[in-house]
């Protein structure tokens, strides 16, 4: 009774009490610090001019004349990307690669002859450049008759994940949407998710999958390049439980995460380069800017999250000039920014209480700043829940940012000042705060 009347056995009652929190995998956790990867839909749609096809395209239509996937990979690496994800099977089912699955791939179009593999060639390249291999395979597929008649049609994606995974090494991710269609019988296709998902943990233990329910890094909920403030990388699985679902409840999981969340799932922001994800020569002109570009690596990576930048392939199988040029640009803005660490050599003071602490710096000279870099050691988790950052050049201080949720990285962007000192207070997290980093560049 004594013990009821404390608290002690009442889990959840009293603030104290902290149950197993959730961590990152070995994989999770390459696959947030390696911050940036290039999503490239490639297909059938690319000589449609469509978003997407309906499945009745003739395989004859797809022939990159130019086909350059080490021009695609130079260019990612260059620019400080580590993976590329490529569209193997988008909803129209057209193939990149020869399965023995369906013939309504590669092998039966004119690219190479019908003896072409385009993810065998965006592979090599992969490894030419130390960059990951990533794969999309869509569920939803507007072709495959047996699409609808789920027992037969989730075997033959099945067979389908099974080559992707056995003949081309080791795969970083895979990528699946939500998008559920009906099938030519008219009936909706029952996807087996927990079969697709141990096939790939079983053929690919390394890989992290995405979709909305994970099961191990979840959409972040828009294609828009713009994270919310708060963004715990933890979730509550069973508000998510499969790709596709919809609702305000779900939309909000998606969104922020769950600081009581029991499994580490953090989210991956898709966003597309173009207005569309495929290449369409009308949208050429309308490539967002080195600016854009920017402003989205602090709305995702910033926030917490992993960016997965969409750079379409034209027809001829080459990323376009436009968008390279932009890619270089934001690589060189983002260098030029994050140049300078102004607090590199600066001793640090750490003082933590229970769930508040603070960090200060004092720095060698006064130093013009306007970005903060706060990083918690999500090896342990992700627990800061309130922040503030003040600067000050002598006694006084005088606020510079504040926020909510920091996880891997939180970017704040503020006016430059000029600051002789740096005071990170941590105001409230969701356990005991031991380890947060804070740097500062004049950006
Ligand atoms: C969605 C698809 O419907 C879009 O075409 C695109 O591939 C996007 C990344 O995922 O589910």
């Amino acid at each position: 009774m004594a013990a009821l009347a404390a608290g002690r056995l009442v889990p959840g009652l009293f603030p104290s009490w902290q149950p197993s929190r959730a961590m990152p995998s070995p994989s999770q956790l390459e696959w947030q610090r390696d911050e940036l990867a290039l999503f490239l839909h490639f297909g059938v749609n690319t000589f449609t001019n469509r978003e997407w096809g309906d499945g009745t395209e003739n395989p004859s239509i797809f022939n990159p004349g130019r086909l350059d996937t080490a021009q695609w990979a130079r260019v990612a690496r260059e620019c400080g990307f580590r993976t590329m994800v490529l569209t193997a099977k988008h909803h129209d089912g057209f193939c990149l690669w020869p399965t023995r699955t369906t013939r309504h791939s590669v092998a039966s179009s004119p690219f190479r002859a019908g003896r072409g593999d385009v993810v065998r060639e965006m592979v090599d390249a992969c490894r030419t450049e130390g960059l990951k291999v990533g794969l999309y395979c869509s569920p939803w597929d507007r072709h495959e008759p047996s699409y609808g008649d789920s027992p037969r049609y989730n075997d033959l994606f099945c067979d389908q994940l099974t080559e992707l995974l056995t003949q081309y090494g080791p795969v970083h991710e895979v990528w699946f949407d939500g998008a559920n269609g009906e099938g030519p019988n008219g009936r909706r296709q029952e996807y087996d998710w927990p079969r697709f998902w141990s096939l790939v943990r079983r053929l690919q233990p390394d890989a992290v999958m995405f979709s909305d329910a994970g099961p191990d890094v979840r959409w972040i909920g828009n294609e828009t390049g713009v994270v919310g403030q708060t963004n715990w990388s933890a979730v509550d699985p069973s508000v998510v439980t499969v790709p596709g679902m919809s609702g305000d409840v779900v939309m909000r999981m998606l969104r922020e995460g769950d600081p009581r969340g029991t499994v580490w799932r953090p989210g991956e922001t898709d966003v597309s380069i173009r207005p569309g994800w495929f290449h369409h020569p009308a949208e050429d002109a309308r490539v967002k800017s080195v600016d854009n570009l920017v402003d989205i690596y602090f709305t995702s990576v910033g926030r917490n999250s992993k960016l997965l930048l969409n750079v379409p392939p034209t027809p001829d199988g080459v990323l376009h000039d436009v968008d390279v040029a932009r890619l270089r640009g934001m690589r060189v803005r983002l260098d030029g920014m994050f140049a300078t660490d102004v607090t590199a050599s600066a001793p640090r003071r750490w003082q933590s209480s229970g769930r508040s602490a603070t960090l200060e710096l004092e720095l060698r000279a006064p130093a013009s700043i306007a970005i903060g870099d706060v990083r918690e050691d999500i090896t342990r988790g992700q627990l800061v829940s309130r922040y503030r950052l003040d600067g000050s050049m002598g006694t006084d201080w005088f606020p510079l940012s504040s926020g909510t949720t920091v996880g891997y990285r939180k970017l704040d962007r503020f006016a430059p000042v000029t600051v002789r000192r740096l005071r990170l207070t941590i105001e409230d997290a969701i356990g005991d705060v031991s380890a947060v980093e804070l740097r500062a560049f004049s950006g």
